[in-house]
């Protein structure tokens, strides 16, 4: 108790400071830290990465979560979950105010960034943070040598096991690892590979036109990432809608990994379990491929002036039909501008829109390899 007195009392201080850091503008980046791809991690730095993820899992939240909505279609808040547990339940909370509009990008960049500092402050990770580059995997995503590194202390491990509900059996996440996750209920970690995400069901927008015949990889090849990073010039909205939507890599490398990932429940799922894109962090592989889509918003920052500092998008996501998602792809109004505040449900200091655009100034200071 009384630990968790003061940890209350260390989180006050720091939202303090944080919020002077923010009015002051004072904090200057001292270094640019360097993300990299996984597999260009040396085999130790990949097994510290894993270490520190397995450590939050096995750390007590810090009982600092504040519900921002208290959206029904979600588990109820579990108290005993772990730090990393904590971590999920913030995506599940905001999934509605985080997806299908203005914040998305900003409010996931700020999330990897979460992550990353709690890695690096609670379970003592010094490497880069990797990012997954999946073009290099499209062509054959199934067979390919990213889901066959099984070592079980650096090894992402593989595709779930049919007959076991797709529970993930080896790598250093398998189930009888010591990764166990808490929502929407105590489960290890389960992933199904498809080939066509069923969009219909897992993205159930009424009317939404869909190709039922076009597999999922067809959206994160490296033309299509090309194309992305080329195009939109100045068009954050455009840039945002086609990355997002049901064509971009967002939807179709959650939903041909599957399982946890897509935010799946299992088929021997206890009763009111609700799939949605809510308990997706589950799996670690979530932070490496919002890392890729992170990389693929600061190079298309990069490629044109008129795209460094663009943003605008809506506050309220719309969803309801396909002719409101088709006029507010990135959300309705009221619009966002970058002074809005981000939703970081107690887990770290408040930030604006602003803090996460560019990620070579303060807090962020990082580039991509
Ligand atoms: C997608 O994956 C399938 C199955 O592995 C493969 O046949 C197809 O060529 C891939 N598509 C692309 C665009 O790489
Ligand atoms: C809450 O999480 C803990 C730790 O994972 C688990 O043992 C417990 O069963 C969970 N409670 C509920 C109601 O899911
Ligand atoms: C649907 O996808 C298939 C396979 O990628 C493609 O051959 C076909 O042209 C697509 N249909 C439409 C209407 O885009
Ligand atoms: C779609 O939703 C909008 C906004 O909720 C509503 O006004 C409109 O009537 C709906 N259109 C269809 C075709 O259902
Ligand atoms: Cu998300």
């Amino acid at each position: 108790m009384q630990l968790f007195q003061m940890h209350r009392g260390l989180f006050a201080l720091y939202l303090v400071l944080g919020s002077l850091f923010i009015l002051g503008g004072a904090t200057k980046c001292t270094q640019q830290s360097v993300r990299k791809e996984w597999r260009s991690l040396s085999r130790e730095d990949r097994g510290h990465w894993i270490t520190a993820v397995k450590c939050l899992a096995n750390s007590p939240n810090d009982g600092v979560f504040v519900s921002s909505l208290n959206p029904p279609d979600i588990a109820p808040y579990n108290a005993s979950g772990s730090l990393f547990d904590d971590i999920v339940y913030a995506h599940m909370n905001l999934n509605h105010r985080i997806h299908w509009n203005g914040l998305f990008l900003p409010w996931h960049r700020w999330y990897l960034f979460l992550f990353d500092s709690l890695l690096r402050s609670r379970c003592g990770y010094r490497g880069p943070l990797p990012y997954w580059d999946w073009t290099k995997d499209a062509a054959d995503f199934y067979e390919s040598p990213f889901f066959k590194d099984s070592d079980p202390e650096s090894g992402l491990g593989g595709w779930g096991d049919a007959s076991k509900g797709f529970r993930v059996l080896d790598g250093a996440f398998s189930a009888s690892s010591s990764f166990q996750l808490s929502y929407p209920f105590p489960h290890t970690l389960r992933r199904s590979y498809t080939l066509i995400p069923p969009l219909d069901v897992v993205f159930p927008v009424p009317g939404l036109v869909w190709n039922h015949t076009r597999p999922g990889n067809a959206s994160f090849t490296k033309p299509v990432v090309e194309n992305l990073i080329d195009g939109f010039v100045g068009d954050y909205k455009g840039f945002q809608a086609r990355m997002e939507g049901v064509e971009g890599p967002h939807l179709n490398v959650h939903f041909t990994i599957g399982g946890d990932v897509a935010g799946a429940c299992p088929v021997d799922a206890p009763a009111g379990c609700i799939s949605g894109p809510t308990f997706s962090s589950n799996d670690p592989l979530f932070f490496l491929h919002h890392a890729m889509l992170d990389r693929v918003w600061f190079k298309w920052q990069k490629k044109h002036n008129l795209n460094k500092n663009a943003f605008e998008g809506g506050s309220v996501q719309h969803l309801e039909n396909a002719s409101a998602f088709g006029l507010y792809p990135t959300g309705g109004p009221p619009y966002l501008t970058v002074e809005s505040e981000l939703p970081t449900v107690g887990l770290s200091a408040p930030f604006i829109v602003a803090n996460m655009i560019s990620t070579t100034e303060w807090p962020l200071c990082y580039v991509y390899d």
